[in-house]
């Protein structure tokens, strides 16, 4: 393709130019490629200039070039999505490993051959479209399935639970979560006070705050992070069976998270990481992959539980419903267009294909609405189903007709049905059409809360007995960093009230920490929580093997460093499927002991060890002597063993003196007995928690 051509010129080798006077560039298309042309095929001769009554003269308004261009640079943007405006796509496909009939009718489930395309999009809440991605915040995990039937969107979370039972709070939740408005800040932040305020006067938002407030709020990668449908759905089979079903997505990499301190940290060394990490991976041809699981249960089940499952504040312990995994989706392509693809692309949760049906979850009830509607306003009307990520990639047709941004040249004169002039016009089919799922429904109309949704806190209970004690730590270290930074008491000793209602231990350590002992506030619970079997599976840790497989060493070379060691390391990283980063004090690089020069892909000064998963530092004498008095350095290796990575070192008997660091679980000398597969085996553990300091 042209577009090709010209993009591969770029760099090294570039068109012909023109010299003239006032020594601006002017590239000239060569014979074989288009010029630039107005958007109405007008090919430009100039696009360096405006066009000007005379040398130094005013620009004349009949320049309608420049006109044209600028009008068209002034309505760029369209406006952000008000939640999930910052966000990181890819595509990829969906393959079921079996046949679902059993429970299903919807054809990508149900025939493993089949490959359906798939666009990802994942995102964070509460901050705008430029805002840094190591916020914390849920993360939106949404997926759009290209189905053989029509598009299925399972528009999800990477928590299994919602702050709020029913959709009319969602207004007032954003708007206490965002930028206050007076003021404009904080960005992409729930530390203040009108969040900690609304939250604190909502016990029913209890549970997500927990896992908010925990280390799934601050994942170390998109892929590395699980996913939920939240709400309980429907499934429906050929003959009309009917049950429900709760969508989960488990990342092939496992779970890992980063800590605050290192969150706070890349927010500003790389306030892309997400974002770069994804693209990077892809690009790289290491494709992410996530296992749908899904929980299937009846309605005898669902009746047994002490809980509604119409109640999306609510999990279904996987302890009581196993997962069945039931496919596997990969993405494998990073988009051709930011803009086109993952900014226009618009999910919508009534997007569902024969087979599948709602239930009556007053959240999801309400998002059935939202999302059309916002769409209308974002995408400027009716046909952004039109556009290239949107469109379905099965044959669709109706009678809708024209509307702002109509793309399709609809032909004949009937446009209604039923008809009797064009026998080709589509009609219904009751054979192949959506049936929704009979269901009975019955009472007087009433604006009430269910009072099977008043347990606010046994499930807020279990979460925090069901995780592991250093995310127990970070959870209470969240809680302080949060509430400390409120600047009205009351609000703070009002949840202080909410956290003895959750777990006595917590709420002590917690107000401990903010120096309120015994001022919290007293909080009565619609219902008294009760204490629930510990779920092991909603830990974030140690759920799956160890592993360096899509992780990033960050391997910091001193001159005169051991050359052999080093590709020894190299080598047995990549081979576990990691990735090695190179880094030195100059980007140029730094010599081996024999005096080669050893390109670096980052410098030190850009590169704290937030950015790795695990580091290395190598050097000789020399390199050790300016390592240890370079202040870059010593945060470094200072912060690789405060956030408990697996360190491995040669060299450095000055660097490590200046900090203080000796061989603890985790640390090693590469030459010594662990050796170099010590580090790898160190690597693949990945946290040692037992060096973390208990604040
Ligand atoms: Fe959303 N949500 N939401 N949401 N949501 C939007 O739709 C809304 C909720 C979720 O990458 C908006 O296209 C209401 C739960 C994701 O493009 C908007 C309620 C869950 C995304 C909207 C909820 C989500 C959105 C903004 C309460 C997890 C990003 C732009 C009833 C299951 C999708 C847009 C993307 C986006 C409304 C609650 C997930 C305004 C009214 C619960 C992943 O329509």
């Amino acid at each position: 393709m042209k577009h090709d051509k010209v993009t591969k010129k770029n760099g090294a080798g570039v068109s012909a130019t023109i010299k003239t006077k006032g020594g601006e560039t002017h590239q000239q298309a060569d014979p074989s490629q288009l010029p630039i042309t107005t958007n109405q095929g007008l090919p430009i001769a100039d696009n360096q200039n405006s066009l000007k009554a005379g040398q130094r003269g005013p620009t004349l308004l009949e320049d309608f070039i420049v006109r044209e261009k600028i009008t068209h640079f002034d309505h760029e943007r369209t406006p952000e999505r008000i939640v999930h405006a910052r966000g990181s796509a890819a595509h990829g496909h969906f393959q079921s490993y079996g046949s679902l009939k059993k429970y299903t009718k919807a054809a990508f489930l149900n025939d493993p051959k089949v490959k359906t395309p798939v666009f990802v999009r994942f995102s964070t809440v509460a901050g705008e479209r430029g805002s840094a991605d190591l916020a914390r915040d849920v993360r939106g995990f949404a997926v759009k399935f290209y189905t053989t039937e029509g598009n299925f969107d399972l528009v999800g979370n990477n928590i299994p639970v919602f702050f709020i039972q029913d959709a009319i709070k969602f207004p007032d939740l954003i708007h206490s979560v965002k930028i206050e408005p007076d003021r404009g800040f904080p960005q992409a932040a729930s530390a203040h006070d009108t969040f900690w305020d609304f939250i604190s006067l909502m016990p029913e938002s209890m549970h997500m705050i927990m896992w908010v407030m925990s280390d799934r709020a601050i994942p170390r990668s998109l892929r590395m992070m699980e996913g939920f449908g939240i709400h309980t759905f429907r499934l429906i089979n050929e003959a009309g069976d009917v049950h429900f079903v709760k969508w989960h997505w488990r990342p092939k990499l496992g779970n890992s998270s980063v800590l605050w301190d290192e969150a706070v940290k890349i927010n500003g060394a790389d306030s892309d990481f997400h974002r770069k990490d994804l693209w990077e991976a892809i690009d790289g041809g290491d494709f992410p992959e996530w296992e749908l699981g899904l929980q299937i249960f009846d309605q005898a089940t669902a009746d047994k539980f002490e809980f509604d499952v119409l109640d999306a504040t609510k999990i279904i312990p996987e302890e009581f419903v196993p997962l069945q995994m039931v496919g596997k989706m990969v993405l494998d392509r990073n988009p051709d267009n930011f803009f086109a693809e993952t900014e226009q692309v618009a999910f919508c949760p009534s997007h569902l294909v024969p087979g599948l049906d709602f239930s009556e979850d007053p959240l999801l009830q309400g998002r059935l609405f939202s999302y059309l509607d916002t769409q209308l306003s974002r995408l400027g009307g009716p046909n952004f189903h039109q556009l290239t990520v949107n469109a379905p990639k099965c044959p669709f047709h109706n009678l809708q007709r024209d509307g702002i941004h109509q793309m399709s040249l609809q032909k004949g004169r009937v446009s209604y049905e039923p008809n009797s002039l064009d026998m080709e016009a589509p009609r219904e089919s009751m054979d192949r059409g959506f049936q929704t799922s009979a269901r009975p429904v019955e009472g007087t109309t009433v604006r009430v809360r269910s009072e099977s949704f008043n347990d606010h806190y046994s499930q807020a209970r279990l979460f925090y007995k069901s995780i592991t004690p250093p995310e127990q730590r970070h959870l209470v270290n969240a809680l302080t960093f949060e509430l400390g930074k409120l600047e009205t008491e009351a609000i703070r000793l009002r949840m202080l009230g909410h956290l003895q209602l959750i777990d006595r231990e917590l709420a002590e350590t917690v107000s401990g920490n903010l120096g309120a002992e015994g001022k919290a506030q007293k909080i009565t619970p619609a219902k008294a929580p009760v204490d629930l079997e510990p779920s092991p599976a909603l830990r974030l840790y140690g759920k799956t093997k160890p592993t360096l497989k899509g992780r990033k060493v960050g391997m910091l070379l001193g001159a005169g460093f051991d050359d052999k060691l080093k590709r020894d390391l190299v080598t047995q990283i990549e081979s576990e499927g990691a990735k090695v980063a190179v880094i030195a004090a100059k980007i140029q690089g730094d010599l081996d002991a024999d005096g080669q020069l050893h390109a670096a892909n980052m410098a030190l000064r850009a590169s704290p060890s937030v950015l790795f998963d695990a580091v290395v530092i190598l050097a000789g004498p020399d390199g050790d002597k300016k390592l240890a008095a370079d202040p870059n350095a010593q945060a470094f290796l200072t912060d690789a063993r405060r956030h408990c990575k697996a360190v491995g070192f040669s060299g450095i008997p000055a660097l490590t003196k200046k900090v203080g660091m000796t061989e603890e679980p985790g640390i090693m000398d590469l030459t010594g007995k662990g050796g170099v597969k010590g580090f790898v085996a160190a690597g693949k553990t990945g946290r040692f928690w037992e060096r973390e300091e208990e604040k």
